[in-house]
């Protein structure tokens, strides 16, 4: 009996490792940034830079407590109009760089619970189909500021 549970417990360990491991080569996630917001607007986009692991993913969702809905957004120009589609996923090829800035692929947050000011931050956990749950800080930068300079590699 005794031996049974710790086998199991041994498993179980395994498991956590797997799972560490796993995450220790997912994609790595910097550089979360969004827009301040004016007050009244309850919608706001956060950006971010991710850099592939060593399999393929995919960003296939993004939630946060300052938004009651959070959506994978991309703008594509028809008729000279941009205009935004919600995307399924976002692919993360292995080793590649994915950056997600204004005019482009942005996390959509809508709903905002208070407007996004300068100077603060908030979390937004991001969900990878293969590496799970990555949480991130995003800073929130003056209303036309432009994306923070890349992060070394
Ligand atoms: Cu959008």
């Amino acid at each position: 009996m005794t031996a049974r549970i710790s086998t199991v417990i041994a498993a179980l360990a395994l498991l956590a490792i797997a799972a560490g491991a796993a995450a220790a080569d997912g994609p790595k996630v910097s550089q979360a940034w969004a827009r301040a917001t004016a007050p009244g607007v309850d919608v706001g986009a956060a950006y971010l830079t991710i850099d592939g692991g060593a399999a393929d993913d995919i960003l296939v969702s993004a939630g946060t407590a300052r938004a009651t809905m959070v959506h994978l957004h991309t703008v594509e120009e028809s008729g000279g109009v941009a205009k935004m589609r919600a995307v399924e996923g976002i692919k993360v090829p292995a080793g590649k760089r994915v950056v997600l800035a204004p005019k482009g692929t942005h996390v959509m947050l809508m709903g905002l619970s208070k407007p996004l000011v300068a100077g603060e931050s908030f979390p937004l956990e991001l969900l990878f189909a293969k590496a799970g749950a990555v949480g991130v800080t995003v800073l929130v930068r003056a209303a036309g500021a432009d994306a923070p300079p890349p992060a070394p590699r």
